[in-house]
């Protein structure tokens, strides 16, 4: 993650893996579920997601997971708005 964003959109992964984000600037980030539309926050958790509410301060790395079921599954920043990952769970 940079200061506003993901570095990428979207993640693809084993059933049973984690991801591990990294925050590489000095800047706090909030990490739940759901996603951001039309510069509207969404919050929604889908079947089989684990639960998300992961808080970043700066400079720090946090693992998220595990993703114990095959799908996709949206996370988003509560602060930066369009700030969106998906993870694809195979
Ligand atoms: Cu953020």
């Amino acid at each position: 993650m940079d200061a506003t964003n993901f570095e990428v959109s979207s993640i693809t992964i084993q059933k049973g893996q984690s991801i591990t984000l990294v925050d590489t600037v000095a800047v706090p980030h909030i990490i739940q579920n759901g996603s951001w539309v039309n510069g509207t926050a969404k919050p929604a958790i889908e079947p089989g997601a684990p639960k998300v509410d992961v808080q970043f301060s700066g400079n720090d790395s946090k693992q998220i997971g595990p993703f114990t079921t095959a799908g996709t599954f949206k996370l988003y920043c509560t602060i930066h708005q369009g700030m969106n990952l998906t993870v694809i769970v195979k």
